[in-house]
């Protein structure tokens, strides 16, 4: 197992700011919490609503055209996109969906497996719930 220098130097600051003492361990929580995001994903079923939030570098070649390609193929499941350019180098596309959860998951994991996305984060609820 290789890791880019960076992500590991941010990683052990954030070890250090949760006050963990054991580089080990901290892998294996977050190993853990991946794998739980991964099973609560999983597990989503019927009509959702909910959004999409993705941070991704717009200089790493191809990747806005291959989330915009994405959300072309998905724009029966997409409300809207709104789109903030962060900084310099980051731009934050929140997508508001709705539809059928595998539908809603298959397009969550296809933006999150793109190199050059950085973090992806979906938020959703029950679009039939009454409360
Ligand atoms: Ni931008």
């Amino acid at each position: 197992m290789s890791l880019p220098r960076k992500l590991l130097n941010e990683f052990d600051e954030v070890l250090t700011d949760r006050g963990y003492n054991s580089r080990s361990k901290g892998i294996r929580d977050a190993l853990k919490d991946y794998i739980v995001r991964y099973q609560w994903m999983k597990d989503l079923e019927g009509d959702r609503v909910g959004i999409i939030a993705v941070i991704y570098d717009h200089h790493y070649p191809g990747v806005m055209e291959e989330i915009t390609d994405i959300q072309h193929q998905y724009r029966d499941h997409i409300n809207a996109t709104m789109h903030l350019h962060m900084s310099e180098k980051n731009c934050l596309e929140v997508i508001i969906v709705k539809g059928d959860a595998s539908e809603i998951r298959n397009l969550t994991e296809k933006i999150m497996s793109l190199k050059g996305v950085e973090h992806v984060k979906l938020t959703t609820t029950s679009s039939t719930k009454n409360n």
